[in-house]
């Protein structure tokens, strides 16, 4: 059961014969300063380039916040947001982008405006997500969560959060296969932090290894995430890059491919690294 390690993102190749980088662009209003629409979009314009530029292989564009308490996005201001930004990305760089929705609609015009990935953190559970998916024709990334995000940590619980998190991941496997999308055109996540506590999140890092059974390519979001500031003792986001970085080198070494980061050249390089050991590979990555 060797995963695919070639997706094809509306045309443009995504390589995951060996790890790659994602890199995170969020187009909130909290993510930029406050020169409104334009001066948004210039800026996420930069910010996608530069992490071009660092070794990204994919960027990851999403236009709602799915923070615990963050307020909902109404589904023209969630088009507003990324549909330029994904156009405007798609025309100047040639690397595949990937749309961070749950909203049908955007999932549509996203692969309308250039997008080649859907990442969906809820799995294509939301209305007609499935239909209007493979219709796309583009991969997508089921991710697992517990509950919803405005409670889902208030007690996460599982008998076994690797066989349960693996278990919701075949159902939805098995969806998308009802629906038309095929095996080898699904990402699988295990969603660190997506209704989790930080027993099961260490968990779910240290045996990644058993989610290689399904068969698909593993993606893994664990940067900056609150697990690495709770193992540090409490350190603000901009202080978690290192222990991100131990996080991703053991995702890697236990089978992920395709790693959702922030700090994409730092990443990249930890990554190559990691690779070398395990292939020892003695060529520059
Ligand atoms: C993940 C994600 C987020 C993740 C996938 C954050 C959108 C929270 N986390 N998508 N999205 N996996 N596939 O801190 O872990 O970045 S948002």
């Amino acid at each position: 059961m060797t995963p695919p390690s070639l997706f094809d993102c509306a045309g443009r190749p995504l390589d995951l014969s060996r790890p790659a980088v994602m890199g995170i662009l969020n187009v909130t209003p909290d993510s930029f300063s406050d020169g409104g629409r334009f001066q948004g979009l210039e800026q996420a314009l930069r910010q996608g380039s530069r992490m071009a530029g660092e070794g990204a292989a994919i960027l990851d564009i999403g236009g709602e916040s799915t923070r615990p308490g963050a307020s909902p996005v109404s589904l023209q201001e969630e088009l507003d947001r990324v549909i330029p930004v994904i156009e405007r990305l798609h025309a100047e760089l040639p690397l595949p982008l990937s749309i961070d929705t749950s909203k049908p609609e955007v999932m549509a015009e996203a692969v309308r405006a250039g997008a080649g990935l859907i990442n969906d953190i809820f799995a294509l559970r939301k209305g007609d997500a499935l239909a209007v998916a493979a219709a796309s024709g583009v991969p997508v990334c089921l991710m697992h969560m517990q509950g919803e995000p405005d409670s889902m940590q208030t007690a996460p619980a599982y008998d076994d959060v690797v066989a349960d998190v693996m278990t919701f991941l075949r159902e939805r496997i098995a969806a998308c296969a009802g629906a038309g999308i095929p095996p080898e055109r699904v990402l699988i996540d295990p969603g660190f932090g997506f209704g989790k506590g930080l027993a099961h999140n260490l968990s779910l890092l240290a045996r990644l290894a058993e989610f290689r059974a399904l068969g698909h390519g593993l993606l893994v979001g664990i940067s900056r995430k609150s697990m690495v500031g709770a193992v540090l003792g409490g350190v603000p986001v901009e202080q978690r890059i290192n222990g991100s970085l131990a996080a991703a080198v053991m995702a890697v070494e236990r089978g992920a491919r395709l790693l959702r980061v922030h700090d994409v050249k730092e990443t990249v390089e930890a990554a190559k690294m990691a690779w070398a050991v395990i292939e020892r590979t003695e060529e520059p990555l």
